[in-house]
C-alpha cells in the first residue's frame, strides 16, 4: 500500500523482522563467533561509514564516484533515456545523482531497510530534481520482495559501493538473482564492485591509520549495547582486518584482549584471550571471478569499466 506526498511514494514491502537478538545467539554459538555487518549500521555506524568513505586509506568511493563521473553519457546509451530506475541499500548516496542527472528517468525506486533514511533522501531528491517521480520502497534483502508494478518500460537497478561484497558468494548470488527477476527481461544492473589487488593495499583500506574503521567495528559492540541485554566491554576489544588470498575476502574481525564473558539475557559465552569475533567479509572481485558469479544468476555482462590503477570496477549486465 502506497502513502503519496508530492511525487514521493512509501511501500512497506513487509514488516522488517527484527532477529537481531536471534542473530547474537547464533553467531556467538559457532566454532569462529561472527555477527552480521548488517549490525553495524545504527546512527553512529552509518556516520562513521561516512567518514570512512573520506579516509585517504578507502579508495572505493572516490574511485567510483569518479568512474561514474567519467562514463556517465555511456550509461545514458546503454540504460537508455527512458527507464525506470531501482536502487539497492539507497541509504543517503550521492552516486544516485550523477545517474538521476544523466539519464533523467521519470521513476526513481529507491529500496532501504531504513526508513528514515529513505523518506529523507527521498524528500530532498524529489526537491531537487522537480520532473522526478520517487517510489521508496522499504525493503530487507533476507526476504523475497517484490516492486510496485510501473507498467511497461525498461528497468535498470543500480547497486553501487561494492556492497555485493559484505554477502557471501552463494547470498550475493541469490540476491542478484532477485535483483534479475525484479528487472526482468530487456533490465539490466549496474553494479559496482571492488577488484582484487594487492593485499597491502586492501589491509591498509580496512586499517586506517586514523582509526575510523577500528570505531566503526568495535561500535558494533555498543549498538548490541542499546538495544538487547548485553554485557560486553568494547575496550576488551581491539580491531583488525586482515586479507584472506584463499576466500578472496577483507575479514573484520573483533580480538579479544582477554579471557572474558559476554552475556546475552542470562546466557554467557566466553572468549579466549586472541579469540575474535568475525563481523563482516568484504569479497573482492576480478573482473573475470564476477563474471562467474553474475551468470549463475542469471545476468549476462554487457560492459565494464575499471580505473586506470584496477582498484575499482563498474559492471553493467543484462537479464
Ligand atoms: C559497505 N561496504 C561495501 C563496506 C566495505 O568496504 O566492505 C563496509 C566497510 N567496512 C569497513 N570499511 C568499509
Amino acid at each position: 500500500q502506497a502513502v503519496k506526498k508530492e511525487r514521493i511514494y512509501y511501500y512497506e514491502q513487509h514488516k522488517v523482522i527484527d532477529t537481531m537478538l536471534d542473530d547474537l545467539h547464533q553467531g556467538l554459538s559457532k566454532p569462529q563467533k561472527a555477527l552480521s555487518p548488517k549490525y553495524f549500521y545504527d546512527q553512529t555506524g552509518s556516520q562513521l561509514f561516512d567518514q570512512i568513505t573520506e579516509l585517504p586509506e578507502y579508495y572505493p568511493t572516490r574511485t567510483e564516484i569518479a568512474i561514474l563521473k567519467q562514463h556517465a553519457s555511456e550509461f545514458v546509451d546503454l540504460l537508455g533515456k527512458d527507464s525506470i530506475l531501482l536502487e539497492l541499500g539507497s541509504g543517503s548516496s550521492l552516486k544516485i545523482r550523477i545517474l538521476l542527472e544523466a539519464l533523467k528517468p521519470k521513476i526513481y525506486v529507491p529500496m532501504d531497510i531504513s526508513k528514515e533514511h529513505l523518506i529523507a533522501s527521498a524528500q530532498q531528491l524529489a526537491e531537487d530534481y522537480p520532473w522526478l517521480e520517487v517510489h521508496a520502497n522499504r525493503v530487507d534483502y533476507s526476504q523475497s520482495w517484490e516492486i510496485p508494478d510501473f507498467g511497461p518500460g525498461r528497468y535498470n537497478a543500480f547497486f553501487p559501493g561494492s556492497s555485493i561484497g559484505n554477502f557471501d558468494p552463494e547470498d550475493a548470488c541469490k540476491l542478484l538473482s532477485q535483483v534479475a527477476k525484479l528487472v526482468g527481461n530487456n533490465g539490466g544492473l549496474l553494479i559496482g564492485v571492488d577488484m582484487k589487488k594487492d593485499s597491502q593495499i586492501l589491509e591498509q583500506a580496512y586499517n586506517d591509520s586514523a582509526g575510523v574503521t577500528a570505531q566503526f567495528n568495535l561500535n558494533v559492540l555498543n549498538h548490541l549495547k542499546q538495544r538487547l541485554n548485553v554485557k560486553v566491554e568494547p575496550e576488551n576489544f581491539q580491531h583488525k582486518a586482515i586479507y584472506n588470498p584463499e576466500l578472496g575476502r577483507i575479514e573484520m574481525h573483533l580480538i579479544s584482549q582477554q579471557d572474558q564473558t559476554i552475556t546475552v539475557d542470562d546466557q554467557s559465552y566466553t572468549l579466549k584471550k586472541g579469540e575474535t569475533i568475525h563481523t563482516e567479509s568484504s569479497y573482492k572481485y576480478s573482473v573475470d571471478d564476477f563474471h562467474q558469479l553474475v551468470a549463475r544468476a542469471g545476468f549476462k555482462p554487457e560492459k565494464v569499466w575499471v580505473d586506470d590503477d584496477q582498484l575499482f570496477s563498474i559492471h553493467y549486465l543484462k537479464v
